[in-house]
């Protein structure tokens, strides 16, 4: 071979293998999950595990985890549990029949519905369609762009049966993170029902809001959640080590990477982004949700703890109206609670009842906008694969708590109507 082609070879060779990265399927075969449990030390438990395994996928809370386990590393796990006295049992022996389960139960193909989980572009073509079908009440909005050049599309509720300019703005965000689908397919739900229900109550709940309502914030995780990696949660950006995606919900720029944090772009669950706002979709996003005048609510929908969250995450100091936030957290959940008797934990700090976490969308949005009403609502399930043919027992119950939030918000007057035209 003479030395040009050696050249010509050597140059098609690098070229090709930074083209054509292959993404593979993670299938999870023989991966173990297990739940530890014990009054602290789950923590510390996670943090020495991820020196074994890079690509740790665990979530819990202070006292009780769910950890996914490799199979070449359980005994490794298994040691290091009984080494720190800590309670454990295997939920799952091969975590790759649930995926293959869930696969075959949202390839259906019955167009949208409630009964399955739709991708990126269905649920665009749905928010396209009610806009369409509800041209008075109802606009699109593009909350921001993905990594991948997808839309953050959303759809606005405002209806001209009352007032249309000044009402208080009600803000909706959901799907943040990648695996959590429930959040998406209930805050479409919810959507739903806003412009179809019948109920007088939901009814005027619409028409007294502004509605700014985005089911799925981090589009190109969910759709890489849906192809690749269903434990995928970050984003999709590439780090200048190869390292893909970081924490949507550790990147907005109030008291950036304080806790709960990691600065490893190779961390795959809670990488906070080179800098705050690193994330062209947590900087589009908040960019949108600073032109909002009027905005007096803020919900994030995540899943799976089936916890009602309050600003802040990293400090159990109370706001100014902490007392308000809890009896009006408190009704929502007792509306919710009717739906299937199911009880949620809190209204209480993040802080305080799940984990010490910083640079989240809730505290950036409290701090930065002084938005009165913020919460987080932790969807329930035990895990992220809610079946989806019970998506509309937890869209009914966000529904009423939506209506408990708006009726008691309404009760201590944090929705009065600004201009009245
Ligand atoms: O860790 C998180 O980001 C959330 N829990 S999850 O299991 N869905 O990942 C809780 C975040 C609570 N804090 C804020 N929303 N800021
Ligand atoms: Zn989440």
């Amino acid at each position: 071979m003479n030395l040009l082609k050696f050249i010509f070879l050597v140059i098609s060779v690098v070229h090709f293998s930074q083209c054509a990265v292959v993404e593979e399927y993670k299938t999870y075969k023989d991966y173990k999950l297990f739940q530890v449990t014990s009054l602290d030390g789950v923590k510390d438990l996670i943090k020495e595990f991820m020196e074994f395994d890079d690509a740790l996928v665990y979530s819990g809370n202070k006292t009780s985890a769910g950890i996914l386990v490799k199979p070449d590393l359980v005994s490794i796990f298994e040691e290091l549990v009984t080494m720190r006295g800590l309670n454990m049992e295997l939920l799952v022996e091969d975590y790759s029949k649930i995926i293959e389960m869930e696969k075959r139960e949202i390839l259906r193909n019955d167009g949208f519905s409630w009964h399955a989980y739709h991708d990126v572009a269905d649920i665009h073509d749905y928010l396209r369609n009610m806009s369409r079908e509800y041209p008075n009440m109802t606009e699109l909005i593009i909350g921001g762009q993905s990594y991948e050049g997808r839309q953050i599309l959303g759809l606005r509720i405002n209806s001209p049966s009352l007032h249309k300019k000044g009402k208080p703005v009600f803000f909706i965000e959901s799907g943040i993170h990648a695996r959590e689908w429930i959040a998406p397919a209930t805050t479409t739900y919810f959507i739903n029902e806003l412009l179809t229900s019948s109920d007088p109550h939901i009814i005027a709940m619409r028409d007294q809001l502004d509605w700014h309502i985005f089911p799925s914030v981090n589009p190109d995780g969910y759709q890489y959640s849906r192809k690749f990696d269903r434990m995928w949660r970050k984003t999709r950006s590439k780090s200048a080590n190869g390292c893909r995606g970081a924490d949507p919900n550790r990147n907005w720029d109030y008291n950036w990477m304080k806790s709960g944090a990691s600065s490893d772009p190779c961390d795959y669950q809670t990488y906070a982004g080179k800098e705050p706002f690193s994330e062209i979709e947590t900087r589009s996003l908040s960019e949108y949700i600073r032109t909002l005048e009027n905005l007096r609510a803020y919900v994030g929908f995540h899943s799976d703890v089936q916890m009602l969250l309050l600003p802040y995450s990293d400090s159990t100091e109370h706001m100014d109206n902490y007392d308000d936030l809890v009896t009006i957290g408190k009704t929502s959940l007792d509306y919710g609670y009717k739906v299937n008797r199911e009880k949620y934990n809190g209204p209480a700090t993040a802080a305080e009842i799940l984990y010490m976490v910083s640079g989240g969308s809730m505290d950036w949005v409290r701090n930065t906008l002084a938005t009165p009403l913020v919460y987080t609502y932790e969807l329930r399930g035990k895990n992220f694969h809610w079946p989806p043919s019970r998506i509309p027992e937890q869209g009914d119950e966000v529904t009423q708590m939506m209506l408990g939030l708006v009726t008691e918000a309404n009760n201590m007057g944090y929705f009065k109507t600004k201009v009245s035209k």
